[in-house]
């Protein structure tokens, strides 16, 4: 089960809409952001990332193990490029002490929970203690509720999950990386919310 397995270690976006024009790398405008999935194993990260980067969902692929990096580039409305570089985290408890290699220096986490999964929001909830303590000062933290599209079997609810993330400074959406409901807007909310560099 997962998505993992069909994401080589390392790969770029086979997605990337924006030119290779070499100008455009060293725009001012342009940034760069390490991004960190994190979660319980099973919620959907590594299904969200290959959604964003490859426009697919792969229902029977397997776990992660250790993290798997991909990186994607987004274009802003006003014309900011954002490159992604994605790690993927393995959310099997085993993996719990390599998460600090990942989300150090990090500039934004997405930290992902299954709303038929209350355990899985629970742990969602430590995770974000976890940064809170140990992750980059300003950090961009966003909560997410994944596998919207089983909302018959929800049970976490959409006004419980927004009230903590108001509390902890998140933003808070709910995806669906079977649908592609809100992938985009997941990572577009991301984007908006990362510093920019101060103009010279
Ligand atoms: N219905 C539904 N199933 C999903 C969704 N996202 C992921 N899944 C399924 O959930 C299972 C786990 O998905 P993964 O993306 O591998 O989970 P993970 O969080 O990466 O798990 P680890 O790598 O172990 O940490 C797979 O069977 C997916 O097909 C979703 O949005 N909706
Ligand atoms: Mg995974």
């Amino acid at each position: 089960m997962g998505c993992s397995s069909s994401v080589p270690a390392r790969s770029t976006g086979g997605l990337n809409t924006v030119s290779n024009d070499t100008s455009s790398a060293t725009d001012s405008k342009d940034l760069r952001a390490k991004l960190v999935l994190l979660g319980d194993s099973g919620v959907g990260k590594s299904c969200i990332v290959l959604r964003f980067v490859r426009g697919q969902f792969d229902p029977t692929s397997k776990v992660t193990v250790g993290a798997s990096f991909l990186s994607q580039t987004l274009a802003l409305e006003d014309s900011t490029i954002v490159k992604f570089e994605i790690w993927d985290t393995a959310g099997q408890e085993r993996y719990a002490a390599l998460a600090p290699l990942y989300y150090r220096g990090a500039a934004a986490a997405i930290v992902v929970y299954d709303i038929t999964s209350p355990e899985s929001f629970s742990k969602a909830q430590y995770w974000v203690k976890e940064l809170q303590k140990h992750g980059s000062p300003g950090i961009v933290m966003v909560l997410v509720g994944n596998k919207a599209d089983l909302h018959e079997n929800r049970s976490v609810s959409s006004q419980d999950a927004q009230e903590y993330a108001e509390k902890n400074n998140m933003f808070f959406i709910e995806t669906s990386a079977k649908t592609a409901d809100n992938i985009n807007q997941l990572f577009e909310e991301i984007a908006k919310r990362l510093p920019r560099p101060t103009p010279s």
